[in-house]
């Protein structure tokens, strides 16, 4: 018997020693400590053992049955510790290894634009204005003095959507709007960004561009304050020694009338596809209101004057990044954007 405890006792250890796995364990507690188990069995076979011998055989049984118990907790300890050292084998963070890069989100080259043409103009006194997109022909043009047959009401050249309604096609419109709700207080002293659209489309015209509209109103004001306002604006935003060239122009609202051209300096005067190899870019149309404008708005034209230019923003933003189609400030490429 005691020959038989100690062989079940090799094996169990030897077994024992050599499980990986809790469900194996769990077997083998089941086979040698379960109700039916080696041990068990022992324990229950020993009223046919001699009298002198039980003490003995069941102290060695019990022992046996507690040195099992214990290695099955230690094995069991052994396995679980295993197991959890796998799993954060498995969900380990490496953190030597490079990051993936988060990108920042960044300004469109035309919102910097704006916002620097809006602080330059607000150092001069001009308030920010807003109008709609979606705009009268009345206020886009008879208000403006536009004849109904001028080639800009021209279903070619303007999008409508029935014949009082259009996408404006410049931001002018917002001069009468202002002109209305104020008059007569003096001064008018504003300008309107905002988007505009009109039936074009090449390196230097877009479908749908920006303009800031400027508009000063009050008594005395001539030609000089509009060529001083537009220098000194040309100035803070391309530099001290930037130039520019006004030249003669015709618009059915203002007059006399010019368009102002700034020194290309893309190609230094040279000559490039941006100026049309002209050495110069134009980037707004201006002039003294016209007096039947000012009338129409409720001003009274023989006591004050007032002078409005319309600006092209992209063509700003052209010249101030060196962008040589204006194309690309509008095709979604972040290759683009991300140069800002
Ligand atoms: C006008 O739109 C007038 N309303 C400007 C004005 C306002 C004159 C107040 C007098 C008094 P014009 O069509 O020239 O004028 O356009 C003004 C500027 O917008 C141009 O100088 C140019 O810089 C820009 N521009 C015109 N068409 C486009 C286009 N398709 N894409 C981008 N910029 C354009």
């Amino acid at each position: 018997m005691i020959e038989k405890l100690e062989n079940i006792e090799n094996e169990a250890m030897e077994k024992l020693s050599q499980v990986e796995e809790l469900e194996e364990l769990e077997k083998l507690r089941v086979h040698y400590l379960g109700r039916k188990g080696e041990i068990t069995s022992v324990l229950r076979s020993m009223s046919q053992q001699p009298q002198e011998m039980r003490p003995v055989l069941g102290q060695k049984a019990n022992e046996l049955k507690e040195k099992i118990e214990e290695k099955l907790k230690e094995k069991e300890k052994e396995i679980e510790e295993k197991s959890k050292e796998l799993l954060w084998e498995k969900e380990r963070i490496d953190v030597t290894l490079p990051g993936k890069p988060v990108s920042l989100g960044r300004k469109h080259p035309v919102t910097l634009i704006t916002e620097e043409i809006k602080e330059i103009f607000a150092g001069l006194g001009f308030r920010s204005e807003e109008g709609p997109e979606i705009e009268l022909d009345y206020y886009n043009f008879e208000a403006l003095n536009i004849p109904v047959d001028h080639p800009a009401r021209d279903m070619q050249d303007s999008f409508y959507f029935t014949p009082e309604i259009l996408l404006r096609t410049h931001t002018s419109p917002v001069q009468v709007r202002v002109m209305e709700k104020q008059a007569p207080q003096l001064p008018v002293r504003i300008i309107a960004l905002g988007k505009v659209y009109r039936r074009d489309d090449d390196a230097t015209h877009s479908p749908m561009f920006q303009q800031v509209e400027g508009l000063a109103v009050d008594r005395n004001i001539t030609f000089a304050d509009l060529k001083g306002v537009l220098l000194h604006f040309a100035r803070e935003m391309f530099g001290e020694e930037q130039q520019i060239r006004l030249r003669p122009s015709f618009f059915p609202f203002t007059e006399p009338s010019a368009e102002v051209d700034i020194f290309c300096v893309i190609c230094g005067g040279e000559g490039c596809r941006v100026c049309s190899h002209t050495g110069w870019l134009e980037i707004l149309g201006a002039g003294m209101v016209h007096p039947r404008v000012l009338e129409i708005s409720g001003y009274n034209p023989r006591v004050v004057t007032g002078f409005a230019f319309g600006m092209g923003v992209e063509r700003v933003a052209m010249l101030k990044f060196g962008i040589n189609d204006i194309r690309l400030l509008y095709s979604n490429d972040l290759r683009m954007i991300k140069q800002f």
